[in-house]
């Protein structure tokens, strides 16, 4: 075992078990013209991290990690989008609607991809979610299994939705979490805080929080 500096406290893994889940570093989150900016959101924030992601995919990619990138994105004839979700929003642009990299958050279309930087290698897995976990219909719980995954670092955005909702799916199926405080972002600073301060809690009521300096230390020691 391979131990890190962490919150609340020293965070414990093996390369062999540990994944490494990046989520949603999507056009459709990151860029203007896409889901976020049509919400209002200002999309700059978001960028600042690419080039720590990009680390830090890169260091676990050296150590052997298994590396999972998630998009969240529906089916081009909507049926896995529940009116729920696309009756909330800007009502001029919702999911499904023309936009300029396509229409919005549906697979295949050219804001549903990762960012070119972080674009996935040959052989990872990457998994199209229609929800905000990445555990809810889809087959990353077997994945996971299959290979034997008991850790599992996150990075990616938005920190307070998709983010903390699958740490918050792991947590529950027994993962040891840990979310990479400077490889996740949120539209909102304030939100971003509280979601971290909040799954630490409680004496890591949901898992564990460390820097990408502190994890790429651990993982090439
Ligand atoms: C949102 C996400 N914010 N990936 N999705 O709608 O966090």
């Amino acid at each position: 075992m391979k131990t890190m500096t962490a919150t609340p406290f020293d965070y414990a893994f093996d390369l062999a078990t540990t994944a490494l889940i990046v989520i949603d570093m999507q056009r459709d989150f990151i860029e203007a013209g896409g889901f976020g900016a049509a919400l209002g959101n200002d999309v700059t924030r978001l960028q600042a991290i690419v080039p720590t992601v990009a680390r830090l995919i890169g260091g676990a990619r050296a150590a052997g990690l298994m590396v999972v990138h998630t998009r969240e994105c529906h089916r081009p004839d909507l049926s896995d989008l529940p009116p729920a979700k696309r009756d909330r929003g800007n009502p001029a642009l919702r999911i499904g609607d023309p936009g300029p990299m396509g229409r919005l958050l549906i697979a295949g279309e050219p804001g549903a991809d990762i960012l070119p930087e972080l674009a996935p290698a040959p052989g990872e897995l990457v998994i199209d979610k229609p929800g905000k976990g990445a555990f809810y219909a889809t087959g990353l719980s077997g994945a996971l299994q299959a290979r034997g995954i008991r850790q599992i670092l996150f990075a990616g955005v938005t920190t307070e939705v998709c983010v903390q909702t699958t740490m918050r799916e792991a947590n529950d199926r027994g993962y040891d979490c840990l979310i990479v405080t400077d490889a996740t972002e949120s539209y909102f600073p304030e939100f971003k805080a509280a979601a971290i301060a909040m799954m630490t809690a409680q004496q890591g009521i949901v898992g564990w929080a460390a820097p990408s300096d502190a994890v790429l230390e651990a993982l090439d020691a």
